[in-house]
């Protein structure tokens, strides 16, 4: 029977925080399924030794590697190693970054075999079952020295038909709590926090978005469903402080509500917090979030400006946003709102928009991403190619992603970020700008130099830039 080793590359959270690896638990949960052998090891917890000694020790027969665009160089480090130690095993990459690049993964990368194109959630139960290549759906190989790409899988249209993450294979109470304060008795920044998935997908489709290359469309599990998931977490894990990696919980009000009402119902000691739309919430259903222990609702806001909305394909009106954003404060949920300063077409006139509207709306915190990301596969990356900022060879280097800094340079989007964070309008003149925000300029220039520095190989490269800085 094949051995399979699941690794998520060290480093692929933001510092201190990381969840479990969500989609390698789903996997592992199907091999799980089919009795066969598998390993998860999280870089996040153990670090590159302890992934390296993991491979050298267990020597599996399949290495599967999550990697997403920014975390590609790690993910291919890993890659490279396996290849180097175990020559015979077959080296899958799965995730974002593969599923949209995987003729560029293979031509360039030899030590990968497969790479996985989408929700691949049983793609490696196939391999294991020795499959021939051109019978898989859903992943790109090589054969005689040239690509080939299968047609996608469907989408799992019924999630209840996976088996659950089979959190059995990680010790969950290593992870870190990335919270603040206690609810209902739960110590936010003592309880490891716990990821896990209602719905895939996403009723929206944002022109900077990868979500619709991954997921396709929304889907939800049965409240039932999920709630034997979180039932076995908090009652044989002992886990209380859960965080739904939905990128948009409660599309379907009644399936979410039935979920809330289930939490309640089951009397299960937990708290939780959850990202959606503000199109996506009204009374009832925070009523239901609030009633089963919801602490906190993140908005993906991204701008106040209706034209920037409307550019940025993201069609919600700001006056709705700003109620949604009120009518969660109402009922004692935090609101973290998701910022970007630097949409396409972002002026310091858009930027005073975003700045009144917050001050209206008043969420608990903003979260505020300094520049858009320019990801491949998106409509803002198709933007950025014809206006010759990024070609498709980027991929191939170790700089995790590239700032849309067509319309305004690095400083500029700076100087955008600086006054989302502090919540002060900006002034038409650019020079007054600057003298008002010169101490903070001057920080921002350092650490522009060491990027250049990192261009030209003088410096090592971090994670800075684009994260979200989180202001409350
Ligand atoms: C949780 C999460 C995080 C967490 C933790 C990530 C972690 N280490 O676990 C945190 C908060 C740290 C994070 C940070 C960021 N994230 Co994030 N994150 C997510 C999120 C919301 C959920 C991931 C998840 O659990 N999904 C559910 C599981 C089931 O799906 P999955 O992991 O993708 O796995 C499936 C497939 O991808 C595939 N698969 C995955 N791995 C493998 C491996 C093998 C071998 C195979 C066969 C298949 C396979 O099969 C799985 C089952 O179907 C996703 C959005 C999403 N809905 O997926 C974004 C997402 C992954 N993040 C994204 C981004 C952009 C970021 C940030 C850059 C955001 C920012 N503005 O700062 C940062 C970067 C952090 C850094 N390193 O500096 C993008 C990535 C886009 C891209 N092209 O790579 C995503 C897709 C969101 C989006 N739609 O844009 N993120
Ligand atoms: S609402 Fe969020 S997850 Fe959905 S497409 Fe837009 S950015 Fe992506």
């Amino acid at each position: 029977m094949k051995r399979v080793l699941l690794v998520n590359p060290p480093e692929s959270g933001m510092g201190e925080h990381s969840s479990a690896p969500a989609g390698l638990l789903y996997i592992a949960g199907v091999l799980q399924k089919h009795d066969i052998p598998v390993k998860v090891v999280d870089g996040f917890l153990e670090g590159w030794k302890g992934v390296e000694e993991t491979i050298r020790d267990y020597r599996p027969d399949i290495i599967g590697i999550t990697c997403h665009t920014y975390a590609r160089a790690r993910a291919l480090k890993i890659a490279k190693l396996a290849k180097d130690i175990l020559p015979e095993a077959t080296v899958v990459v799965g995730g974002a970054h593969p599923t949209v690049m995987p003729r560029q993964m293979l031509e360039n990368y030899p030590f990968i075999d497969i790479a996985a194109i989408g929700e691949a959630d049983y793609v490696l139960r196939d391999v294991c079952e020795n499959k021939s290549y051109s019978a898989i759906p859903g992943i790109a190989y090589r054969e005689n020295g040239s690509v080939v790409i299968n047609p996608r899988r469907d989408v799992i249209a019924d999630l209840d038909t996976l088996p659950f993450p089979a959190w059995n294979l990680l010790d969950l109470k290593r992870y870190p709590p990335d919270g603040q304060g206690v609810y209902r008795g739960i110590d936010l920044a003592k309880e490891p926090r716990i990821s896990v998935v209602f719905s895939r997908g996403c009723v929206g489709d944002c022109n900077f978005c990868s979500n619709r290359l991954m997921w396709k469309r929304w889907r939800h599990r049965s409240p039932e469903n999920m709630l034997g998931e979180l039932e076995l977490l908090n009652k044989t894990f002992g886990i209380k402080h859960i965080h739904f990696n939905d990128d948009c919980f409660s599309v379907d009000k009644k399936a979410a509500i039935g979920l809330c009402r289930g939490i309640a119902d089951r009397k299960l000691d937990i708290v939780f917090d959850i990202v959606t739309r503000t199109d996506c919430v009204d009374a009832e259903i925070l009523q239901a979030l609030k009633d089963a222990g919801c602490y906190s609702i993140s908005y993906g806001v991204e701008t106040a400006s209706p034209i920037l909305l409307k550019i940025m394909g993201k069609p919600i009106n700001t006056k709705k946003q700003e109620e949604a954003i009120k009518l969660t404060n109402s009922f004692g949920i935090r609101t973290l709102v998701l910022l970007i300063a630097g949409c396409v077409g972002e002026t310091w006139e858009t930027i005073n928009e975003t700045v009144d509207s917050m001050d209206r709306a008043q969420p608990s915190a903003v979260g505020i991403a300094n520049g858009l990301m320019i990801f491949p596969g998106t409509k803002v990356y198709e933007i950025a190619k014809k206006n010759g900022v990024i070609d498709d060879s980027f991929w191939l280097t170790d700089y995790a992603w590239k700032m849309y800094t067509f319309e305004n340079s690095p400083l500029w989007l700076d100087i955008f970020s600086r006054a989302l964070e502090t919540r002060r309008r900006l002034s038409r003149s650019r020079i007054v700008n600057l003298i008002r925000n010169h101490r903070f300029v001057s920080r921002r220039i350092g650490r522009r130099i060491k990027d250049l520095l990192m261009g030209f190989g003088l410096a090592k490269q971090g994670t800075a830039g684009g994260k979200y800085k989180v202001v409350r």
